[in-house]
């Protein structure tokens, strides 16, 4: 109908139109690629965790075959992880140098608000880890937008934003933010979405 294709006009202009602030000064600092986090020669893994950070299915499952039984049990000792926050370990039998586990919400449709400050907060405090422990290469997975349920473009969003704000103020601290994607849908999102917040020349 007419008033469909009207809705689909606007939504297609607002995908095009950077958001507020962007620049193109953080663009070389950004990656994305499709493929298996384990295999990345990078300085840190950020890993879609949860609370006990004892492992589990998804990504989690497939970091801790990769790194090998001494990362559980470095794991172990951490005495879980709150929602919206990280720690970080060695990396063991992975290429990369560290993995940083950090623990997404579990998406709340009734409260979207609260998994989204909690979403920031996986992205803030795993940039954080890295700077203080000297990383300047940092591959993120898609934290949330598997088996919690995070709507993979609003998840994108809020990695995009987050990323954003932290370059913003700490460019220089880091050298490259890979966001690493495995499944088409969110090949899709960031596709759509990194050139709103990261524009070319
Ligand atoms: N490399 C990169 N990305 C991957 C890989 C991989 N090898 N495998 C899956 N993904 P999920 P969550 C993507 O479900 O939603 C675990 O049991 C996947 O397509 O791994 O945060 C934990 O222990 C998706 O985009 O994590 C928690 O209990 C993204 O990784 C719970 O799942 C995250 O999907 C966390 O759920």
């Amino acid at each position: 109908s007419l008033s469909l294709l009207y809705k689909l006009k606007k939504l297609d202009k607002a995908q095009t139109t950077p958001v507020a602030g962007a620049t193109p000064k953080h663009n070389d600092r950004i990656a994305l690629i499709r493929g298996d986090i384990t295999t990345l020669r990078v300085d840190a893994i950020v890993n879609a965790a949860n609370k006990s950070l004892l492992g589990g299915g998804g990504v989690d499952g497939a970091i801790h075959r990769a790194a090998g039984r001494a990362l559980k049990d470095e794991c172990r000792e951490l005495g879980g992880c709150e929602t919206g926050n990280s720690k970080i370990t060695d990396a063991y039998n992975l290429p990369c140098k560290k993995v940083i586990h950090t623990v997404g919400p579990i998406y709340d449709d009734v409260h979207p608000e609260r998994s989204e400050a909690a979403l920031r907060g996986c992205y803030r405090s795993s940039l954080e880890l890295a700077v203080e422990h000297g990383l300047k290469t940092i591959a993120f997975s898609g934290i949330s937008t598997g088996i919690y349920g995070y709507p993979s473009l609003d998840a994108c969003r809020v990695a995009c934003d987050t990323v954003k704000t932290f370059l913003d103020k700490n460019e220089e601290k880091l050298d490259k933010v890979i966001f690493v994607t495995f499944e088409v849908k969110d090949v899709r999102s960031y596709d759509s979405t990194l050139p709103l917040y990261f524009p070319p020349d």
